[in-house]
């Protein structure tokens, strides 16, 4: 079994990340924390336990709630779904919530989970890197009991998702919440598996994937994610400022599924003033990381599948 401690920020794909991570045979989930970052705090926290509540199969958890502020708020609109997410009636059949929420804020929870656990923990976060660069400076000897670092964040191609002023177009959203969180986690020894835009580019939300998941909506787990990805808009004409790809869950997926990416060692920085703050881009002598280049497209979905109708 592999130990494993997720950090996310309650958007869809955080969500479904939970869930999936909650059905993989080898994964020992050892504690959650949550952000509101892309989401507002309490319907996060309160749908992250709801989701171990009905899949998780008896796991003792709980959730922690960060504490952590970013530099560049999220758009309300997509902070918004996390309401309705945690208001789906598939998460609220029995009407009360077990899993109870930590003690500590998430920075504070990470380090205690990871300390704690024998052997060692592999980090998976799928929203801002703030709680682990908290979690750093105050206890920076929780890198000897961390394997890996999952991350989706970033992007090397110059193409960012971010459409605010008085930014230039190059961050990815998880970066630019709170640039110095990125340094500072690049300034630490933690091996890093890095999932930016180039690699979620080929993992869109369309019309096709929807409508496969419709056909499946007999598995449980599968209907729920049918319905989360219904919040948000897909890719049909034209690739918009809101449409969803499967960013965070496909940096979960290849967490513990390898086989369906390819890729690079790359040396890095990261930018945190000015108008490309949040920018990761390639430099010589720069940070080693593991960058993931491409996705089997077709692979991932089915992995997908795999793995949400052990739910049933
Ligand atoms: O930049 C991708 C990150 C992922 O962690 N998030 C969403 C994923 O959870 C921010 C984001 C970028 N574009 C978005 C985002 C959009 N159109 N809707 C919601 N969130
Ligand atoms: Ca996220």
């Amino acid at each position: 079994m592999r130990n494993v401690y997720f950090n996310h920020d309650g958007s869809v794909d955080d969500l479904v990340s939970l869930l999936l991570l909650l059905q993989m045979p080898d994964v020992h989930l050892t504690g959650v924390g949550v952000v509101g970052a892309d989401s507002y705090l309490e319907p996060a926290l309160s749908a992250s336990r709801k989701i171990i509540d009905r899949f998780g199969k008896g796991a003792q958890l709980n959730v922690a709630a960060s504490n952590s502020r970013g530099v560049h708020p999220f758009p309300k609109e997509w902070r918004m779904d996390a309401f309705s997410l945690d208001a789906l009636p598939i998460l609220n059949e029995s009407g009360t919530v077990i899993t109870p929420v930590a003690s500590k804020p998430a920075h504070l929870d990470l380090i205690d989970k990871v300390q704690e656990t024998p052997g060692k923990t592999t980090l998976v976060m799928t929203g801002p890197l703030t709680d682990l660069a908290r979690a750093l400076e105050t206890d920076p000897s929780i890198t000897a009991k961390i394997d890996k670092l999952y991350w989706m964040g970033g992007t090397f191609d110059g193409r960012g998702n971010v459409a605010e002023p008085e930014q230039d177009g190059t961050t990815e959203w998880n970066a630019y919440w709170d640039p110095q969180a990125v340094k500072t986690v690049w300034d630490s020894d933690l091996a890093i598996q890095m999932v930016g835009l180039e690699s979620t580019r080929q993992v869109p939300l369309t019309p096709a994937i929807r409508q496969h998941w419709a056909t499946l909506r007999q598995h449980p787990a599968i209907d729920f994610i049918g319905q989360g990805y219904a919040l948000v808009p897909p890719l049909e004409h034209f690739e918009t400022n809101s449409t969803y790809f499967l960013w965070d869950v496909l940096t979960t997926v290849a967490s513990d599924t390898p086989s369906i990416v390819t890729t690079k060692e790359v040396t890095s920085d990261v930018l945190t003033t000015g108008p490309g703050q949040g920018r990761t881009f390639e430099v010589a002598d720069g940070r080693p990381l593991t960058l993931v280049t491409t996705v089997d497209h077709d692979g991932f979905f089915r992995r997908i599948d795999e793995l949400a109708s052990r739910a049933d």
